[in-house]
Formats: C-alpha cells, structure tokens, sequence
C-alpha cells in the first residue's frame, strides 16, 4: 500500500541522489577500512534512514510495506554495509518491540532508534543453535528479591549483527529451564550498559566490511522485569518468529536492488568491452547472460511487491516472504556469478566493484534464515493449509 505517491516518489528520489552521490563513491573507502564514515552516518540519519519503519506516533517515518521495499530497492544498489548500519533499528532489532512490546517499552527506545542516537541489535543465534533456533540455551532466571522481579541471564549469542555499534539487543532466552521447546523462549530487551554484558571480539567475513558482528556475552547479567518484551514469558519465539517474517521479506528487497546494480555494472562493461573487433554486449553468449539476470531481477521484484502488498493488507506473509527470500538471495548469487563471468578477469579483481559484491551476496543466502529453511517453511505451510 502507497499512501501518497507525490511523498514516495520525493523520498525515494532523495535516497536514490544520496546512494549515486554519496554512497557509491564511498564504496571502496568503506570496504579499505572497514568502516563507514560518520559524515555518511550523520547524512543517514538527517534522511530518515534509522526510521524508515518505525511508527510515526514514535518518530520515524512509519513505511507501509510496500513503501519499504520500494526504498529497500534502491538502498540496494551500493555496497550491503550501508544498509547493514540502519537495518537492524528498522528491521530485526525494533521489531520485536514494535510488534510485542508494551507502550512503556515502545516509548523509551523508539524515538531513539528512529533518530538513529540509538542502535538496535537482534540476538537469537548462539553456537550450538542456528537453523534450529528453539534449541537455544542462554538461560534467563526469574528472581525476586528485595529490589522486585529480576532476571538473571547467561549464555552466549554469536555472530549478532550490529552488535559491536548496539545500545540495546533483543534478546531471546529460555526462562522454563524444564520447557527444552519453543514455549520455554521469552525476549527482553537489554541495554548495552547492563552489567554483566560483555562483547568478543569482531569477527573476520568473507565480505561486507563495514558491517561488523561479533559474539554477545551474558554472564550473570540482571534484567529488570519490565524488559521482559510485552510483559510475557513462553512467547518470545513466536515475536523472534514474526521479526524474522517481516525481515526476510525487507531482506529479499535488498537482494532485487543489490542484482539491479550488479547488473547495470556488468551490462556497462560489456557495452564498452572490445573482443574479436566489436563489444562484447553484441555477442549471443553474453547477452544470454544478461537476459537471464535481467528476467530473474524483475521476478524477484514482482514477488517482493507482491508479498509487501498482501502483508500490508494485514494477510499472513510467512510463505510468501519466505518464498520471495529463498527466490531473490538465490537469484542475487546467480546474477553477481553472470557479472563476474561478463567481466571475466577484470571480475576478479578489486578494481571493479563486482568482485566485492560477489563476497557481500553470498551472505543473502544464509542469514536471516538459510535458503533450506525457508524451504522448510514454504513447505510446512503448504502441507499445513492442505490439512485445513
Ligand atoms: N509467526 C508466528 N508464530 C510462529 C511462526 C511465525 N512465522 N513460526 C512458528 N511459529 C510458532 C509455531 O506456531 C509454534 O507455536 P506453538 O508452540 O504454539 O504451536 C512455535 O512457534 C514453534 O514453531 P515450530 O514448531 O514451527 O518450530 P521449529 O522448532 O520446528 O522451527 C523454524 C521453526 C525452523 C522455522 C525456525 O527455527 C527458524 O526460522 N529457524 C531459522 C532461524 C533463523 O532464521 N535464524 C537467522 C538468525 S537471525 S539473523
């Protein structure tokens, strides 16, 4: 759902100026130091960027599905780590509250996160407990004492994306020891400065430098009870659940505006690339190449628009953003081979953008659900829907 198509299209205009201006020149500055300048993080944040699907009653600029991909589109024709560093407060980091929260909990972090003065990190992946997220062991132990209702937690969560630059981590724990099942699962809301809460250190990626993830530490870290997310134990799967709904869908949005700019890139050098006497663009083999990316890319686009527009009509999106994310991460990973190919040894080296973002792609298919999970979702859907 568009609200207004004059405001739309002014906002994606902007954003499109900024990414061609001046985020695309600062790839590579970015990718060298593995960091974002904070000129560029100021620029986001006077744009709206950190808020882009936050409520407005809370300061962002509340998106409609639909708006959001459609922004999410065009955020994807540079480098993944500038979206990185604004997507957690608007995707997987804020959700949980936006969706679940209560309004005090809503009040105190929204407008922060909005701002951008606020990052927002999501942590439900620990060592032993990826795919299979229920099996989670970071415990959080319900104490009351003199001070009131506590909750004491431990364990480890691991590669927490934002998790170095977070203010605050949503944070699923197991507060049934007894329940090993999903029910045993609530989400708090834990600030940076808990004592208690340590980070490791950075890890080192395949790609996307300038996104940072790192392991988060809880070792007898105490939790008032109002951090408990909604006020409810035993449900913080379902809300980690609904997130991650909501973020394969922002995510396969990215991977559409992320092949669009591989494209375009791959398609610019076989215009200008002489072999045999004549560019290269002219030769079948190589437009066979680009026909398919180009014919995957707007596949993937419909099926993003289509999704956003069912869930914007308030319809359960949990096969179809699973299918949009298995479809549109595996058609980014396909198109980003076709470009390097087009490229061919210029494609494997840094000077041009592609073989960095033949690195970034890869981890489409993997986070926020790996490509077989979604399968087993799509799956598991069908069969349940067949048997109502
Ligand atoms: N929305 C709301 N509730 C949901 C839900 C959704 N999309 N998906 C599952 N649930 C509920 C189920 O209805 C069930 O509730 P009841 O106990 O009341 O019946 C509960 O959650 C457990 O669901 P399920 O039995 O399907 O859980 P499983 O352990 O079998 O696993 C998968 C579910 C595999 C889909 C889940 O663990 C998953 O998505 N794993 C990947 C995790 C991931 O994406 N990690 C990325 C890290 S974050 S970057």
């Amino acid at each position: 759902m568009i609200r207004d198509n004059d405001t739309l299209a002014a906002l994606i205009d902007a954003i499109r100026r900024f990414v061609r201006e001046r985020l695309v020149p600062n790839e590579s500055v970015v990718a060298d130091t593995d960091a974002i300048p904070e000129v560029l993080v100021d620029e986001m944040k006077a744009l709206g960027l950190f808020g882009l699907s936050i409520p407005e009653d809370y300061g962002g600029l509340g998106l409609t599905m639909e708006e959001e991909v459609s922004v999410a589109f065009e955020l994807g024709k540079t480098s993944p780590a500038f979206r990185s560093l604004f997507g957690t407060n608007n995707g997987i980091g804020s959700q949980g509250i936006i969706i679940d929260g209560t309004e005090a909990q809503k009040h105190r972090y929204l407008p922060r996160l909005a701002s951008g003065e606020l990052i927002a990190s999501f942590a439900l992946t620990e060592a032993g407990s990826g795919s299979d997220a229920a099996s989670l062991c970071t415990s959080a132990r319900r104490i009351e004492d003199g001070d009131g209702v506590h909750y004491l937690l431990n364990g480890t969560k691991r590669y927490i994306t934002n998790a170095p630059e977070a203010g605050i981590f949503t944070v699923m724990a197991r507060t049934d020891p007894a329940d090993r099942s999903a029910r045993g699962i609530s989400a708090f809301i834990v600030e940076r400065a808990t004592p208690g809460l340590s980070l490791g250190k950075t890890d080192r990626k395949m790609g996307q430098r300038g996104a940072h993830t790192c392991d988060v530490i809880f070792e007898d870290c105490r939790v008032g009870a109002e951090q408990l997310i909604g006020n409810r134990e035993g449900v913080g799967f379902k809300t980690a659940m609904k997130v991650l709904d909501k973020g394969r869908l922002h995510i396969a949005a990215v991977c559409v505006g992320v092949a669009e700019r591989m494209l375009a890139d791959a398609l610019a050098y076989a215009m200008d690339r002489k072999q045999f006497g004549q560019s290269i663009a002219d030769f079948q083999l190589v437009q066979a190449m680009l026909a398919d990316s180009r014919t995957e890319s707007y596949a993937a686009r419909c099926m993003v628009l289509d999704a956003a527009r069912k869930r914007d009509e308030g319809r359960d999106v949990g096969t179809e953003a699973a299918c949009a994310k298995l479809f549109a991460s595996e058609m980014c990973g396909r198109v980003a081979d076709r470009a390097v190919q087009i490229h061919g040894g210029a494609g494997y080296v840094s000077d041009y953008a592609i073989e960095r973002f033949y690195r970034d792609v890869r981890l489409f298919r993997i986070y926020e659900g790996t490509s077989q999970i979604q399968q087993l979702v799509i799956a598991r859907n069908m069969i349940r829907e067949a048997k109502t």
